[in-house]
């Protein structure tokens, strides 16, 4: 009884003979046609396939041409959904467990060490704003490179929580960067207390103002008068408008740094309000808040404002800022002028705000 296999090749000898007619060579030729056609088919199939690789390897955002063509959403806190959230304290926290060549301690100290050693000149001076942009930069891309991070640098809009913000979401203890420090215990560096809810619960920092000083990470939230003093009497919407409202860029930049900026830390306390206060994280969601509303500002009036920068070039200097100016980091990114970080879509930064 025959098998299938013997009956193609009964098929195939059928078939041979017919190939010496000319109908048939008409056929091959249709044949080796078709043929031709599925390769360069199958060819181009596999150039676009290499092509919208290269395309997709380049949404890092920042395209070596200078182009930004796909700028990343940086949003507020509470827009991200629980898996975003958990998925970038994750991220934050991989941080702590990388050592640094830079300082003692991890990654995680390295940004404290760093903002308190040279970060200092820039404030009350003009780089304040885009030394801050570049340094939460260099923060957003350690936290893709080290810690596999997918995500943005989330915000914290604390003027939906003018209030009251040690009640904001964000210090939530499962979704949240944990609360205030636990007043239970003796007090900690900065009139706080050791933080000992969320996921920075017993997060040991190396650094405190110019001190090696390891200790754990503290809160001391304010409460009553002195909370609605520093929050919602500078936090309020027209608090708030009398500081976007500012014509010039120091004032501006003054208004914001001495009003809104500094409330946050002075509320917070413990390890936020003093130099080396990236040791806590929440310093990121801060600052990329201060960076939204300098944006916010510009926005005003884009084409002027992208390049509007005067006041002290660094902290008690008499000489006169520019945009050529470097903004110097010490090592841990390579310094660069002022003028790469004005805008946010340059090249270097490439991204844009959810409201
Ligand atoms: C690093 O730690 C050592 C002790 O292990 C200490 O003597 C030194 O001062 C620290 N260096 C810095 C830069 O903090
Ligand atoms: C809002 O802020 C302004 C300016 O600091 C203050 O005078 C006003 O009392 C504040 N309003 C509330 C409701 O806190
Ligand atoms: C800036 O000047 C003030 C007042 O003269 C002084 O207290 C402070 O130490 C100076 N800061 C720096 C970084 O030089
Ligand atoms: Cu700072």
């Amino acid at each position: 009884m025959p098998s299938s296999k013997y009956e193609r090749e009964d098929d195939q000898t059928s078939a041979e003979p017919l190939l010496e007619t000319t109908e048939t060579g008409a056929q091959a030729l249709s044949l080796r046609k078709r043929y031709v056609a599925a390769t360069i088919a199958a060819i181009v199939f596999i150039l676009v396939l290499l092509f919208l690789w290269a395309l997709n390897g380049k949404t890092d955002h920042s395209n070596s041409d200078g182009a930004c063509r796909q700028p990343a959403v940086r949003r507020e806190w509470r827009t991200l959904s629980s898996l975003e959230r958990l998925e970038y304290l994750r991220a934050v926290k991989c941080l702590s467990s990388i050592p640094s060549t830079v300082c003692n301690g991890t990654l995680h100290d390295e940004f404290s060490y760093i903002h308190r050693m040279i970060g200092d000149y820039s404030h009350e001076a003009a780089p304040f704003l885009p030394w801050h942009r570049y340094f939460i930069h260099i923060y957003e891309k350690t936290l893709k490179q080290r810690c596999q991070y997918e995500g943005t640098l989330p915000y914290w809009d604390w003027t939906r929580d003018w209030a009251d913000v040690t009640r904001a979401p964000v210090w939530d203890a499962t979704e949240g960067l944990g609360g205030n420090g636990n007043v239970n215990l003796p007090t900690s560096v900065g009139g706080g207390h050791c933080v000992q809810d969320g996921p920075f619960a017993g997060l040991q920092v190396q650094y405190y103002n110019e001190d090696w000083n390891p200790h754990c990470l503290s809160r001391g939230f304010l409460t009553g008068e002195l909370l609605d003093h520093f929050g919602a009497q500078r936090l309020n919407t027209s608090a708030m408008a009398a500081v976007l409202d500012q014509p010039d860029y120091y004032g501006f930049l003054l208004k914001l740094e001495d009003g809104p900026h500094s409330a946050i830390p002075i509320i917070v306390r413990g390890d936020f309000y003093r130099f080396t206060a990236p040791n806590d994280p929440i310093f990121f969601l801060h600052h990329a808040q201060i960076d939204r509303l300098w944006f916010k500002w510009q926005s005003k009036d884009l084409e002027m404002r992208a390049l509007a920068y005067d006041g002290p070039s660094r902290h008690n200097s008499s000489i006169a800022a520019q945009l050529t100016d470097q903004l110097e980091m010490a090592g841990l990114a390579p310094d660069i002028t002022v003028s790469s970080v004005m805008t946010i879509n340059n090249g270097l930064l490439c991204y844009k705000f959810q409201d």
